[in-house]
């Protein structure tokens, strides 16, 4: 079968306008084009990637699709996939992937990635930096002159262990760039948010740009305390992205 087209290509503008949730579905669907049967396919997190777990369900169900085997990218898609029947599997049965499909928060125009503000980021670096092809499907509000400048979380998962500690070395770290560490926790409870790995998270805020991306991601990962960061440096092999005006498919 075909592949999807491999440059830029728009389709005609839709002539009702779309929710935000239809945009992420509908680049959702584009993605799942994607899928061949036999594939062992990275099952993405988060509002975006749910659509495509769906989807790829659906095909199962129709017999489009055969011989899929997914590998969860969080406790929250294990559960999804698991409840559509999709069968699963992990890193450690299978360690390379033929594709993987994910949300994210925001990109780039050279398709860098942060993610991780829907609270998983850690397997997705481990699912998604082991796939033939990664694939991010995003509306187009996810698209930013340079990371970390939408005013939003840089996630940054870090060791329960003296956290305040850990928050405030990774401040120090950009203290050129404005940087403020707050620890994610529940707006009801105050408490800790967990991620599914047992750790905390910190987000960082910045009042200017960080510079060189590779030099940031090398000095957070340096500090002790911390696990991962939100930065997909380099990950992504194509980026749809759904807008009022049709869907754009960027290629590295
Ligand atoms: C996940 O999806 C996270 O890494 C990222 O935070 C999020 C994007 O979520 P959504 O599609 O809900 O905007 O992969």
């Amino acid at each position: 079968p075909q592949s999807p087209p491999s440059s830029s290509s728009a389709l005609p503008p839709p002539s009702v306008a779309l929710t935000q949730d239809e945009l992420k579905r509908i680049a959702a669907y584009k993605a799942v084009e994607y899928v061949r049967s036999g594939m062992v396919l990275g099952l993405g997190t988060g509002s975006t990637a749910r659509h495509a777990v769906d989807r790829i369900a659906e095909l199962l169900r129709r017999g489009e699709l055969s011989g899929i085997v997914g590998v969860p990218t969080s406790t929250q898609t294990h559960q999804q996939a698991l409840a559509l029947g999709i069968p699963l599997s992990d890193l450690d049965a299978h360690p390379s992937l033929d594709l993987a499909i994910d949300g994210a928060d925001e990109v780039d125009s050279h398709l860098n990635l942060v993610k991780g503000r829907g609270g998983s980021l850690l397997r997705e670096k481990m699912v998604e930096g082991v796939c033939k092809k990664f694939v991010v499907i995003v509306d187009e509000s996810k698209l930013v002159p340079y990371l970390g400048g939408s005013g939003l979380a840089m996630p940054v998962e870090v060791v329960p262990f003296c956290w305040k500690f850990t928050a405030g070395r990774l401040r120090q770290l950009f203290e050129d760039a404005g940087c403020t560490a707050k620890l994610r926790t529940f707006p009801e409870t105050e408490k800790p948010f967990v991620t599914d790995n047992g750790n905390y998270i910190v987000d960082l805020y910045f009042k200017k740009d960080i510079g060189d991306l590779k030099v940031a991601s090398d000095a957070i990962l340096r500090l002790a305390g911390v696990v991962e960061h939100g930065m997909f440096l380099d990950m992504a092999t194509t980026v749809i992205v759904a807008g009022k005006l049709g869907v754009e498919v960027l290629d590295k």
